[in-house]
């Protein structure tokens, strides 16, 4: 028997585990037909949002990005994507980037269809250029050897461009993978299990991972991950990128 009054979901300082055990809907204007899940916001300390959107017939996404940059990816299923008057067809893996003050309609999702979404105010760069709306696949990403070691690749979603602030990747660990070391940096991460399962280190806890669970962690936070089972396990993480904290 489950004990309802027992969760794998954690909240703390600087870092967070939420699992699906937990989710309470919001409901955010302008999402319909949908079931939002709002993982990671500022109301925890992130300087970033990060949503979960499950997909319900009928479902449609219509808004405008105002000073939020927004980045949209198909975990499962399939949704049609309208930005400046373009029709695109999105389905598992294939992603958005809109940049701030753009309007956005997704419409037209096989139901059940599972998004993830990131937020992030966009701090601009003299002399670097405002990044353009941008489509993709994360198929057709090379998957890099990390840090020399085989067992981990690593997915460069977006372009590695001084114009972006932050940057979303797919890292893939084989079984028994593992961080090289504990990482120790000012950059925040939010995360979602694509595959997989294993064990990760968040400062000085360590937790049971798996397919479906999010992440947040706080600049600073201590992090180290080593993949468990059969199968690789996969996160697609944000992380912010090429700005000085002034
Ligand atoms: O990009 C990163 O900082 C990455 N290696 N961190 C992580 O996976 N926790
Ligand atoms: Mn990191």
């Amino acid at each position: 028997m489950e004990i309802s009054a027992q969760t794998r979901s954690v909240v703390k300082k600087n870092h967070a585990l939420i699992s699906p055990d937990g989710y309470i809907n919001s409901n955010v204007p302008g999402w319909k037909h949908c079931t939002v899940n709002v993982i990671i916001s500022k109301e925890m300390g992130a300087r970033f949002s990060q949503t979960l959107i499950t997909c319900q017939p009928g479902a449609t996404l219509t808004g405008q990005t105002r000073q939020d940059q927004t980045f949209f990816y198909v975990v499962s299923g399939s949704i049609k994507a309208t930005l400046h008057g373009i029709e695109k067809n999105l389905t598992t893996g294939h992603y958005v980037y809109i940049p701030e003050w753009q309007e956005y309609h997704l419409s037209t999702a096989a139901d059940g269809t599972q998004l993830l979404s990131f937020h992030k105010v966009y701090e601009p760069l003299e002399d670097a250029p405002v990044p353009n709306t941008l489509f993709g696949d994360a198929a057709t990403i090379p998957a890099n050897e990390y840090l020399g070691d085989p067992a981990l690749r690593l997915q460069v979603l977006l372009p590695d461009d001084l114009g972006f602030d932050m940057a979303v990747n797919v890292f893939t660990y084989d079984p028994g993978g593992h961080l090289p070391l504990v990482e120790t940096h000012i950059m925040e991460h939010g995360l979602l299990y694509l595959r997989g399962q294993g064990v990760y280190r968040l400062d000085q806890d360590w937790y049971p991972v798996k397919k479906g669970d999010c992440i947040w962690m706080a600049p600073y936070c201590q992090q180290w991950f080593t993949a468990m089972g059969k199968e690789p396990a996969v996160y697609i993480y944000y992380k912010n990128v090429n700005r000085f904290p002034y």
